[in-house]
């Protein structure tokens, strides 16, 4: 039975990885921390996953964790991860999500002692670090160029999964993920606060929806797809890093028109209004992968389109504002 550790567990993909890995056989352990985190509740639920407790601002914790759980792999997704607060929060965004990737890889490596491959390692990289695109699609050799705290962070991680792997022979791989969402995204994120909204206007719960920039364009996949990625990138004999995407890309308007339309309203435009406060200091404007290494190399394709996966994601929100609306 293979061991595996995941940070982030009680995240999006944490979740959908949590569940894909205990399919598999898998004897799966899930780092979680702070205390009273409601969400710790949810990923106690799935049952089989074994929850330790760690931060990946404390090595020692990562430390204890790693020996605890002995992993053949390790899925580092723990990160703060919402773009907008990395303004407000550079330096712990960068604790966090830059230099926590420094913590888990030291983990990982004081764990393996003279035996590098040891342990198989995934880190979490994204298209924020893109930003300001140098070229579309975007694929594994496009130049970063980061536009938030955030993405900055990320290509820390990035640059030093792929210094571990060369410098001490790690089996470190990073997945390029662009956006993917799912009934369980965080209502923060574009995706989730339009569904949510939808479901509660058209029950009549909510007046009107304010949002940010709409021309902005996003490669929106689904995360259930995507943490499979992730799992076929540590079963390769080499490691190497991937882009994970459709191909597709849409605007935040389109995103409006078929979440409005899957119930019945076609005017979105008589419910949105837009507020500066929602607006980022510095804006990706285009994103769009080019997935043809993992889909030559790993066999990996999306399964979910667009449509499918925002009108899954407006009923879920459906049955679940019915539900509290009783
Ligand atoms: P979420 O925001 O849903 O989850 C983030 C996870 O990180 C939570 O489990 C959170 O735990 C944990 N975390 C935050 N701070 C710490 C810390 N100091 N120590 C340990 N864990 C911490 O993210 P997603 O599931 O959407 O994304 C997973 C990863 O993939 C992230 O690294 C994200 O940046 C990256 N990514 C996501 C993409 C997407 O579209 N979803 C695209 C590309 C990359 P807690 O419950 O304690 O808050
Ligand atoms: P993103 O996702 O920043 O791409 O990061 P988000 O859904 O937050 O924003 C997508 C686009 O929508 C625009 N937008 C708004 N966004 C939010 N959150 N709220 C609004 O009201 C709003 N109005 C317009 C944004 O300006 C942006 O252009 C996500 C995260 O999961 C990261 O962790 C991950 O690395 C990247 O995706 C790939």
């Amino acid at each position: 039975m293979k061991r595996a550790l995941i940070t982030g567990v009680t995240g999006q993909d944490g979740l959908y990885l949590a569940e894909l890995l205990l399919g598999k056989g898998y004897e799966v352990y899930g780092l979680v921390r702070g205390q009273n985190n409601p969400k710790v509740e949810v990923a106690s639920r799935i049952p089989g996953l074994k929850l330790l407790f760690g931060d990946l601002t404390d090595l020692s914790s990562l430390l204890r964790a790693v020996h605890t759980a002995q992993p053949d792999e390790v899925y580092n997704l723990g990160a703060i991860s919402f773009v907008a607060y990395s303004w407000e929060n550079a330096h712990l965004t960068s604790d966090v999500t830059a230099k926590g990737v420094l913590n888990m890889l030291e983990a990982v490596r004081l764990y393996s002692g003279d035996e590098p491959g040891k342990v198989r390692f995934y880190q979490a990289s994204s298209s924020e670090m893109f930003g300001k695109v140098q070229q579309v699609p975007q694929t594994e050799e496009t130049l970063l160029w980061p536009r938030s705290p955030y993405g900055v962070a990320k290509v820390y991680g990035h640059y030093m999964t792929i210094n571990y792997r060369e410098s001490y022979g790690m089996h470190a791989s990073s997945g390029i993920l662009f956006n993917h969402e799912s009934p369980r995204r965080g209502p923060e994120f574009v995706t989730r606060k339009v569904t949510r909204a939808v479901a509660r206007i058209s029950l009549g719960l909510q007046q009107g929806l304010e949002l940010g920039n709409l021309d902005a364009r996003r490669d929106w996949g689904f995360a259930g797809d995507y943490v499979e990625a992730m799992w076929l990138m540590l079963q390769q004999d080499e490691a190497d890093d991937y882009v994970i995407a459709t191909g597709e890309t849409h605007s935040i308007r389109e995103l409006l028109e078929v979440a409005f339309k899957r119930v019945g309203i076609d005017d979105w435009e008589q419910h949105v209004t837009q507020n500066p406060a929602f607006m980022r200091p510095a804006e990706v404007d285009l994103l769009i992968g080019d997935p043809a290494k993992a889909a030559a190399k790993l066999g990996w394709t999306p399964k979910v389109g667009f449509e499918e996966l925002i009108g899954m994601m407006v009923d879920s929100d459906l049955a679940e504002q019915r539900a509290l609306a009783g």
